[in-house]
């Protein structure tokens, strides 16, 4: 036999056979025995441990509980992909090569939020947002600059892009096609997932059924044309961030999955065209076992559940592969460099966990190296890259997982009771799940339950003051315009309204299937040729939008899970004295308190957990709260408080246009003689920005961290004060 063979026959003995053979077949001929490695101690540390009464339990074979391929990151680790994307396209490109070029191993793009909605830059709708949470993206010109000097052909790229999905997959196929790369070598993945948007993003464009549709196409185009390419992110980390628990989390974002795998086969795809390409995203929070055991529950459930359900031929159909994100919603503005130390242990429990990629979070360029060096330190001087699943078997681990594996099949039962997560979500179901349970966290941490350290446990008597970012809004909003100005003047106008008159012809088709990418009416087919004629985003969005309609959803409150919290002896007094402190306010005649406040979300940012969780602190607190639409002008903010004739205006800030609107909605309250209404902020804001706002008139600023408990009694102090009747 030759020594190939010998080798293979040796591993062979020492590995469960169907494992090593996996492993060979990965390891493209080498036998697995070349990954075992001699420890300092003289000790052999194996790519693999099983329990050999269980010979299949491994990974790489169905049910992937111990992870989608058989070597895991003995032979690849995950890949190092950090979420990035501000300023200019200019800005971002120079950014995205300077990380590279030190150790990044794939793009995430992160767009602002006036490209996520389907705005150009120079909408009036989006004066606050443009180049603040992203990169403003109006033609394939930026895409090429975003791009310009990285080679498409190689580098893999995630693109976070939901709503405005048809025009930015358009652009980017089209500024690698002018690269000179052909669209069936381009590697990457776009998020695409509708579902939760509904449930929790909020940057949705259309309403839910012509948004599946429009999924629908690409996954159809992308299967026939993109072999590479990974045709959705189905997304749990947003729930996560929204509140959700690791079970909900879990549970929605499989049968979100089953969801798409079911529009697909109803638009005429085989499914194993379709799910081999599908890829997942998961939030990881500090809850350090329940986060590994959740990422090996998921591969469980969704291989099974897509066994069952589809029946594919391809086993690469069940494989659940996805992408890790260390939880924002863990990080504190208190004692910030706590979150370094709380990133790092995230990012341990995605990795353990088995995630093909990851991000780590940062807050300044500083911290984005160290980020980023977080996962190469894990990948390269720790030695746990040098073992596949390396908590299988743990007692503890397995039960865990069993556990989340029963707890996910029995809320996913509840959604197909309802008729399929569509109909889950439009009952407004799935959203009231993750608010509840977020309202009920809020209130573990403000009693004190929860620890948070340097926020309700060992806080700092003084905070040292960061520098962030600043980025000229102004500034990129004058560049942008002037780019969509230059375009327009260079391209040619008959071929723009063919393109544009074509989409919408297409957004009106109902009867039949456009799915397949050889069909004439497939909305990314015509999005390319749009792309290639320079149709803006704004236009192509608006030429289905002419059809399809915006998607207006309304917010409420959750009643009862926040005061839930509060049942422990102690620490119900605080509760209490503020609920009659507002009741009683609400009972005097003298501020005639029948609807005093109303919490609002400006610009274009649909991250409304915060804003939605105060709301319903405070409703719970004795307010009567008015819960405001997302995405108003400050105009239209000012309008609807005095149509409500409230007291006080809470606005949520999360994306960094406090500067540019709240002065605007303060401006817009005197303008039409209500500049008696006490408006309060809250969200993300640097404290650096804190005079700047009370000088423009804000009454109250409660930065993260804060109790609802002070946010209502300060606000019952700011309206007292204002003597509105
Ligand atoms: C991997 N490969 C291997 C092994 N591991 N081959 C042999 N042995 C192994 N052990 C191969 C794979 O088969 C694949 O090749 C290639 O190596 C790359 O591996 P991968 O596992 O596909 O990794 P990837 O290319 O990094 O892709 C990972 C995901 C992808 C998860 C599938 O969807 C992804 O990168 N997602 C990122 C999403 C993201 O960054 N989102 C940003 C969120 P083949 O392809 O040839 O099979 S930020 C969002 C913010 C928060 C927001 O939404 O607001």
């Amino acid at each position: 036999r030759s020594h190939a063979q010998v080798t293979l026959a040796r591993s062979l003995a020492s590995y469960p056979p169907k494992w090593a053979e996996a492993a060979a077949k990965e390891l493209k001929g080498k036998t697995p025995d070349k990954l075992e490695r001699q420890t300092a101690e003289g000790i052999t540390l194996k790519p693999l441990y099983t329990d050999p009464a269980k010979p299949d339990d491994v990974p790489g074979e169905f049910p992937f509980t111990r992870g989608p391929y058989a070597t895991m990151y003995t032979a690849r680790p995950w890949t190092i992909r950090q979420y990035a994307g501000f300023s200019t396209a200019e800005e971002s490109n120079a950014f995205y090569r300077r990380n590279l070029a030190m150790g990044q191993q794939g793009l995430s793009v992160a767009f602002d939020l006036a490209t996520h909605r389907g705005y150009d830059s120079d909408h009036p709708r989006v004066t606050g947002d443009v180049g603040m949470a992203g990169v403003p993206i109006d033609t394939v010109e930026d895409m090429k600059v975003l791009f310009s000097g990285i080679p498409l052909e190689k580098m893999s790229v995630s693109m976070t892009m939901n709503g405005a999905v048809l025009p930015v997959l358009a652009y980017y196929i089209v500024a690698a096609e002018e690269q000179g790369v052909k669209q069936e070598q381009l590697q990457g993945t776009i998020q695409n997932d509708i579902l939760k948007e509904f449930m929790v993003r909020n940057t949705f464009i259309y309403p839910p059924t012509p948004s599946m549709r429009a999924i629908g196409d690409i996954f159809g185009y992308t299967a026939d044309y993109m072999p590479k390419y990974n045709s959705i992110s189905i997304s749990g980390y947003h729930m996560q961030e929204a509140g959700a628990d690791s079970k909900l989390e879990l549970a929605l974002t499989i049968a979100d999955g089953l969801e798409y795998i079911k529009t697909a086969v109803d638009a005429g795809l085989p499914v194993d065209k379709v799910a081999p390409r599908l890829s997942f995203f998961f939030c990881i929070g500090m809850n350090f076992y329940m986060e590994i055991a959740k990422l090996r529950a998921a591969r469980y459930v969704w291989a099974n559940m897509v066994k069952d359900r589809f029946k594919p031929k391809n086993a690469k159909s069940l494989v659940l592969r996805t992408h890790c994100q260390t939880s924002g919603y863990s990080l504190t503005e208190q004692d910030p460099y706590n979150n370094i130390i709380r990133t790092t242990i995230e990012a341990m429990s995605a990795v353990m966990g088995g995630t093909q990629s990851l991000h780590t979070n940062s807050f300044d360029e500083f911290s984005a190296r160290l980020a980023r060096n977080t996962q190469l330190i894990i990948q390269e001087e720790t030695q746990i890259c040098n073992v596949a699943d390396p908590w299988g078997g743990s007692y503890m681990m397995e039960e865990l997982t069993q556990e989340l594996i029963k707890g996910a099949m029995d809320i996913i039962k509840e959604a197909d009771a309802a008729g399929g997560m569509t109909k889950y979500i439009e009952s407004g179901r799935a959203k009231l799940r993750i608010e509840e349970a977020a309202t009920r966290k809020q209130g573990r941490i403000d009693s004190g339950k929860e620890v948070i350290v340097g926020v309700n446990k060992y806080r700092l008597e003084k905070e040292n003051p960061i520098e962030v970012l600043h980025v000229d809004n102004t500034a990129v909003r004058i560049s942008q315009t002037k780019g969509i100005e230059a375009v327009k003047a260079s391209r040619d106008p008959k071929k723009v309204e063919e393109c544009l008159a074509k989409l919408t012809e297409s957004a009106s088709i109902t009867n039949e299937s456009t799915a397949k990418g050889s069909h004439p009416m497939n909305l990314l087919r015509l999005s390319i040729e749009a792309a290639r004629a320079r149709c803006t985003l704004g236009e192509i969005s608006s030429a289905l939008e002419a059809v399809w309609g915006r998607h207006h959803p309304r917010g409420s409150v959750v009643h009862g899970a926040y005061g839930a919290s509060y049942d422990s002896k102690g620490q119900d007094a605080e509760y209490e004295q503020v609920l009659s402190e507002v009741c009683i306010a609400m009972l005097t005649c003298e501020h005639s308190f029948n609807s005093p406040l109303c919490v609002c979300m400006q610009t274009q940012d649909g991250h409304d957990r915060g804003g939605k969780v105060v709301a319903s602190g405070l409703a719970d607190l004795g307010y009567d709260v008015d819960v405001g639409p997302l995405f108003q002008t400050p105009e239209e903010v000012a309008q609807q408080a005095i149509d409500a004739d409230v007291h006080a205006i809470g606005v949520s800030s999360l994306a960094a246009g406090h500067k540019t609107l709240v002065p605007a909605l303060i401006k817009a309250l005197k303008d039409a003689g209500a500049g008696d209404i006490a408006v309060v902020a809250g969200g993300v804001i640097p404290p650096a920005d804190y005079d700047f706002l009370y000088q423009a008139g804000v009454k109250c600023i409660f930065g993260p961290g804060t109790k609802v408990t002070k946010s209502a009694l300060d606000t019952l102090r700011a309206i007292e004060k204002t003597g509105r009747k």
